[in-house]
């Protein structure tokens, strides 16, 4: 059922401690970790800990947790003294999405171009 943890999904199987990651923060609603291939100094992922496959998913199903998911990567990026970052939503295979649970790349510490690839 949407919003319930998928027993196949790898950011829920991170949430409930069964895959490591290294955590940033946590919230009653979000968790937030480092990307482990990151594509630039800070890259640090925050996810909603209900399940849904994207963002606008999550969007139209829970609007207070998607408000909750968008402050907290305003708090990573304050905590990680990030002056200017890129927040993204990779949204379906064609645009790089490969993990269908919801989540914003959080990018920074260096210089980003525009537009990106
Ligand atoms: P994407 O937008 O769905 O492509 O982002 C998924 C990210 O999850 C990607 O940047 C991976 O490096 C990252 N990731 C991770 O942080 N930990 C993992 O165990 C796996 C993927 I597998």
């Amino acid at each position: 059922m949407a919003g319930e943890a998928q027993a196949d999904c790898l950011f829920c199987k991170i949430i409930a401690g069964e895959v490591p990651a290294t955590v940033v923060r946590e919230t009653d609603t979000t968790y937030a970790f480092r990307d482990i291939n990151p594509q630039a100094p800070t890259h640090v992922l925050v996810i909603p800990k209900v399940h849904y496959a994207d963002a606008a998913t999550l969007a139209a199903a829970e609007p207070q947790i998607t408000a909750d998911l968008l402050r907290e990567a305003g708090e990573v990026a304050a905590e990680e003294k990030l002056e200017s970052y890129r927040l993204v939503f990779n949204t379906g295979s064609g645009a790089g999405q490969t993990v269908f649970h919801a989540h914003a790349h959080i990018l920074g510490g260096r210089g980003m171009q525009w537009p990106p690839g």
